[in-house]
């Protein structure tokens, strides 16, 4: 990657880490250990790509990057509460995330499971609670987003229909639909609503920008399934090769590594046409390449 993107984003990465220590509750206060669960899940790891897309988004719609901050902090609290969910013995029953033990083998499965109610309902709280965009309009829309890229409709429902799918064949429409809502929903709320905090688009800017973040969304999970498939667990910071454990289908099983890969490339592709001639847009583009590229 180019060293002015690394700068770039570990800049954010930091900026990121620093709004959330300040947003999560205290732990000092009541419930103290409800309150370490949340900071636990949330702070001290993860890419943060969510938010890094959010404040690249931002950048198109030349926003206030103190407005984009607190919708990129929303989104990661949902991406975190999602993530202690699915670590539950109910759900993938892993052990660890983010290099760290999981949040209910920590603090127990009660105190996760309102862990991420918390996360959940705090990520809410922010994106209703400061003013992030010129018209009440407008951050009513950017509330409704987020609920529903999260929702039964969004991440939940991909969930849900991922859960139902173990030890079962998928077609490859069945797999894209699961996973365009599981990971894709979050990842195009992130770019929509970085771009929400800004001036407003026109209807054929928000459209590229939608193509873009479809691309990416599918294209970050095609990559998670072929990392899941090749990559050591100590370089991912969670267990490597659940998919096969679990009896889960993913790309690498319906299509193989090399297609996989090549999917993967073609996605990448797409979403940078969607981009084309957006000046202002480089730091999308190089997100684009970050996400195909990476190695954990
Ligand atoms: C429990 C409602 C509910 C949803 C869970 C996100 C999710 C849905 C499950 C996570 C399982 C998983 C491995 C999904 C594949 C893609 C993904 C979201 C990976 C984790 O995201 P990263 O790589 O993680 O951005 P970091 O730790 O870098 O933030």
């Amino acid at each position: 990657m180019n060293p002015d993107f690394l700068a770039w984003s570990g800049n954010l990465q930091v900026r990121i880490e620093t709004a959330l220590e300040h947003l999560l509750p205290d732990p000092r206060h009541a419930p103290q250990t409800l309150h370490a669960a949340m900071r636990h899940a949330a702070l001290g790891g993860g890419k943060r790509v969510r938010p890094l897309l959010a404040f690249a988004a931002g950048e198109v719609a030349g926003a206030d990057p103190a407005r984009v901050e607190i919708a990129a902090c929303a989104v990661e609290l949902i991406h975190a509460y999602s993530l202690v969910h699915d670590d539950m013995p109910c759900m993938d029953n892993d052990m660890l995330r983010r290099g760290k033990p999981t949040c209910h083998v920590e603090y127990g499965e009660a105190t996760a499971l309102l862990a991420g109610d918390g996360l959940h309902s705090l990520a809410f709280e922010l994106l209703s609670g400061h003013t992030l965009s010129d018209t009440p309009e407008r951050q009513l829309d950017m509330v409704k987003l987020l609920a529903s890229a999260a929702g039964s409709r969004g991440m939940a429902g991909g969930q849900a229909i991922d859960l139902a799918s173990v030890g079962q064949t998928l077609t490859l429409p069945e797999l894209e639909f699961m996973h365009i809502h599981k990971t894709g929903a979050l990842i195009r709320a992130a770019v929509l609503l970085g771009a929400y905090c800004g001036a407003a688009l026109d209807n054929t800017t928000l459209a590229r920008l939608d193509r873009y973040a479809k691309c990416v969304g599918l294209a970050f999970q095609v990559v998670d399934d072929i990392l899941d498939a090749e990559a050591p667990t100590a370089t991912l910071g969670k267990t490597a090769g659940k998919d096969a454990q679990h009896n889960k289908p993913t790309y690498v099983t319906l299509m193989g590594s090399t297609r996989a890969k090549a999917f993967a490339a073609e996605l990448h592709r797409d979403a940078l046409d969607a981009l084309a001639g957006f000046d202002s847009a480089q730091r999308l583009r190089e997100l684009a390449d970050f996400i195909v590229q990476r190695q954990f």
